[in-house]
């Protein structure tokens, strides 16, 4: 059975959008990611979460080797089926005492992906609790029809990437917070209504999100990459990521360049 879902717990994503805490990783694999992680910041002078955002599993082997990993692969079967791409992966690290959250929003506003057999594995390098910043999800949201987004007021301290969030009132009350132990996971799906609030502990929120679609999944725009990670592909509807062979590979980056969080602006009007 490997780490398959049950079946109450696949009946569980499909109602809720969302299933948590699943077994991923031990905690000592959890805190070799840890340190790995800090390694390379020590050695680059970089922030991980700035740089690592934008298919973090091609910019480093030990990412690549965990978006391969069967005990992730064996949960996303479950809810997708037996062929699987790894289509993108962001690592969301959160410092202590940092005001920086991640506002309300669906991953579906920005993505394109269509239809939405996507599925987002969080999977928690530390563990992640009320304290330091836990995603929080609205459950039940990813049935509703697509919510309009807006860039959040500057300086909002919101995390993401191109500053979105949601343009309509989220009943935070409703809030669910995904707590998982060192090594755990959640998976969500694409159009759930999710954020986290900032972190206010002592210590650093690691999550890594790897992004995962079923290949008769489309990309609006130009034809994406992804990487076949389990099963086949008979719908070429995505050209194949280069296969990493070291950290920051050239070809790789050539590609897929490190982005860092674009400036942030607000509509002209
Ligand atoms: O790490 C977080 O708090 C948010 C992550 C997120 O927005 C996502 O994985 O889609």
């Amino acid at each position: 059975m490997g780490n398959h879902l049950s079946a109450a717990a696949v009946a569980a994503y499909r109602r809720d959008g969302y299933v948590h805490p699943l077994p991923c990783l031990t905690t000592a694999e959890a805190k070799r990611y840890r340190d790995g992680l800090e390694a390379w910041e020590r050695e680059s002078g970089e922030q991980a979460t700035l740089i690592i955002r934008n298919k973090g599993h091609l910019k480093l082997r030990m990412l690549y080797d965990l978006v391969h990993d069967p005990r992730i692969l064996d949960a996303i079967e479950s809810v997708i089926g037996p062929d699987i791409l790894c289509w993108s992966s962001s690592l969301f690290v959160k410092e202590p005492h940092d005001p920086a959250f991640v506002a309300w929003h669906q991953d579906s506003y920005y993505w394109g992906l269509e239809p939405d057999d996507v599925v987002s594995a969080w999977v928690a390098f530390a563990p992640s609790t009320l304290a330091n910043g836990a995603m929080q999800v609205i459950p039940g949201s990813h049935t509703a029809p697509q919510f309009p987004h807006r860039k959040s007021a500057e300086g909002s301290g919101n995390m993401l990437f191109t500053h979105e969030e949601i343009a309509v009132d989220v009943d935070e009350g409703q809030g669910v917070s995904l707590l998982l132990g060192e090594g755990e996971m959640s998976l969500h799906h694409v159009k759930i209504v999710h954020g986290s609030p900032p972190n206010r502990s002592d210590a650093r929120r690691y999550g890594y999100a790897i992004r995962y679609v079923a290949p008769h999944v489309r990309q609006r725009g130009d034809m994406p990459y992804a990487t076949l990670v389990r099963g086949r592909d008979d719908h070429g509807f995505f050209k194949r990521d280069p296969v990493p062979t070291r950290d920051f590979d050239p070809a790789v980056l050539a590609l897929f360049p490190n982005r860092k969080p674009v400036q942030h602006q607000r509509p002209a009007g």
